[in-house]
């Protein structure tokens, strides 16, 4: 079986709970993916895509009622309640595996169960960590294949060094929504997902544990895990400043991280590298900077939107080797979703597998989509045409600056520094987006999503945040922290700025602010660019939008305020003291200004 003595314990009694007919180890060839896919494509789990227009690709339906993340079905599972903070949902540890165990007991009878070995971050980096996921799913194996290191490396590096990994057991069992969980238990590194067969729900390696479980070992290590984007900015003397995002879910981390420089820019002579577009695990050298890694080797990005306008190095991705998921199915074998490259396909079979046209309405006269609002494409990172060449890179990229960013109709200008790290972790504590399609609930409602990482924190966020604090103190210097508003929109409801295509003018002025190069406006929130110093070369503008685009109303951030206030209510007084303290100089610079 495997020489790790951990490993082979822990799926024996895994077997023995699950009962699998069989157990295949996955090895990650050629020959394995062949004859995977072979067997999804007879069972009708996956659906073979035209090989000529689309070679590697293929296609999946979730079930109807799995077609997102389940947040209320996510539980940290640490001995103590309060470990896991105001923010998660917690379940103690022993009723969690027993719910679990009773869940997935005898679910594998007549199915395969899978051993999929893999690394997140390069094997033998220093940044990275090993996981095994058992899953009675085709569809996870090979998606872990593209979202991970799952190379045969992965197993002999464990077993000669009988090292740690994360337990990570999923089970299809029935996808019933009434028994789905989602569990972490941190002190044991293990991670239990059942009746799932959604993306982030089941592909093991991405959010639960690069995210949740990571956070976690973060804390306990030293290190940083965030859901952040990386991405390289070369200015036009080859220097290549690279950058840490956080957005909530669905504001656009995939396109920023392969953005294509607006031809004003890119005469200059400024090119985009992409590094990561969801996760950052980031880590303080010796040399006293900030490195960040992206532990993924895959994308899960959201198809519809996506565009050769709105995305042309993701659509530039989507030619090979592809998994896609609940998109809309054309007659001739290929795909389509809402907002993709036109032309809008007359006919084809919708993500629910119903026969689809355009125009169609349902009983409630809603339009009927081809594909899921949270439709999903799978690409392997190589496909990027903008892949930075540092992907393997054991020490990654140093870390210019972090930015924090939310959708917010009013009240963030377009772009501010913090004033010190210690008010950049507030301006990221205090961080607030509209919800979007790729959770469960209320489509549009603001909600607090403190560095992007409201979902995904392993533990207390207080205690998160401290971390933050602790860290900031270690590094010399400590990146700039940066917060960007793309969506700001004027009184008739329009937006302001022009678009994500536009994004690098600001991301200049971030750059050149790190090279010193570029004086600020110091105002009540932090610092704010001169109007002249964004670049606008080439874009039709007229300048009292910039002007708008960077008010700040005293007003609005009144009522900010308050909305920060009852969100740090629910910490009492766990918050550190260090973000009251911040609040407390914001309140009194605003009721100066
Ligand atoms: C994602 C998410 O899928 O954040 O990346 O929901
Ligand atoms: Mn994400």
């Amino acid at each position: 079986m495997t020489k790790h003595k951990k490993l082979a314990k822990w799926i024996k009694e895994c077997v023995t709970l699950c009962q699998p007919d069989k157990v295949v180890w996955c090895d990650s060839s050629e020959a394995e993916r062949k004859r995977l896919g072979k067997e999804a494509y007879h069972t009708g789990e996956m659906l073979k895509l035209d090989q000529k227009k689309l070679p590697g690709c293929s296609y999946h339906r979730t079930a109807i009622n799995d077609v997102a993340r389940t947040e209320k079905l996510t539980f940290i599972c640490s001995q103590n309640k309060k470990d896991a903070g105001p923010t998660n949902n917690w379940m103690d540890p022993k009723t969690a595996y027993k719910k679990a165990y009773d869940i997935i007991r005898g679910s594998m009878k007549g199915r395969t169960m899978y051993v999929v070995p893999f690394s997140m971050g390069p094997v033998g980096s220093p940044f990275s960590k090993i996981g095994v996921e058992l899953t009675d799913s085709i569809y996870v194996v090979l998606n872990m294949r593209i979202m991970t290191r799952m190379e045969k490396a992965v197993l002999d590096h464990l077993e000669k060094t009988q090292g740690e990994f994360t337990k990570c057991l999923h089970g299809k069992v029935d996808i019933d929504i009434n028994n789905r969980l989602i569990l972490h238990f941190p002190e044991d590194n293990t991670i239990i997902s059942v009746n799932s067969g959604y993306g982030g729900n089941v592909l093991l390696g991405k959010k639960c544990l690069a995210l949740r479980i990571a956070s976690v070992l973060g804390r306990d290590e030293g290190w940083m895990a965030e859901h952040m984007l990386i991405m390289g900015i070369e200015d036009p003397s080859g220097y290549i400043a690279y950058v840490a995002a956080a957005f909530p879910s669905a504001c656009g981390k995939t396109n920023l991280a392969m953005l294509v420089p607006p031809q004003g820019l890119k005469k200059k002579g400024y090119r985009i590298w992409t590094v990561g577009d969801d996760i950052a695990w980031m880590k303080i050298d010796s040399d006293g900077k900030l490195w960040a890694i992206n532990p993924e080797n895959g994308l899960f990005g959201v198809a519809p939107g996506t565009n050769s306008k709105t995305n042309p190095n993701m659509m530039a991705s989507l030619n090979k080797d592809v998994i896609f998921t609940n998109v809309l199915l054309k007659q001739d074998k290929t795909v389509w979703w809402e907002e993709g490259d036109p032309p809008i396909p007359q006919k084809g079979t919708d993500w629910k597998g119903n026969p689809w046209k355009p125009g169609q309405h349902d009983e409630n006269g809603k339009i009927i989509n081809g594909a899921h609002p949270n439709a999903r494409v799978t690409v392997p990172i190589q496909n990027v045409p903008t892949i930075t060449n540092r992907l393997e890179h054991h020490h990654g990229v140093p870390i210019s600056a972090i930015i924090f960013g939310g959708r917010r109709a009013s009240v963030a200008p377009l772009v501010y520094e913090s004033l010190t790290w210690e008010h950049g972790v507030f301006v990221g504590s205090t961080m607030a987006s509209e919800r979007t399609a790729a959770q469960f609930g209320k489509q549009g409602e603001v909600r607090r999503d403190p560095m992007a990482m409201l979902p995904f924190c392993g533990y207390n966020m207080s205690d998160y945040f401290k971390h933050w604090i602790k860290l900031g103190k270690k590094m010399t210097p400590p990146p700039r922290i940066f917060n960007v508003n793309w969506f700001r929109k004027d009184e008739d409801g329009n937006f302001l700025w022009p678009g994500f295509g536009e994004n690098l003018r600001v991301l200049e002025w971030i750059m050149r602010r790190c090279r010193g190069q570029v004086d600020a406006r110091k105002t009540t929130i932090g610092y704010v660019p001169h109007d002249y110093d964004i670049d606008l070369t080439g874009l039709k503008f007229q300048p009292d939008k910039l002007k708008q685009l960077f008010s700040i109303s005293k007003k609005d951030w009144e009522v900010e305020i308050e909305g920060i206030k009852n969100f740090y209510a629910k910490f009492g007084k766990e918050l550190p003291k260090e973000l009251g303290h911040e609040l407390k100089e914001l309140e009194k610079r605003l009721g100066k200004g």
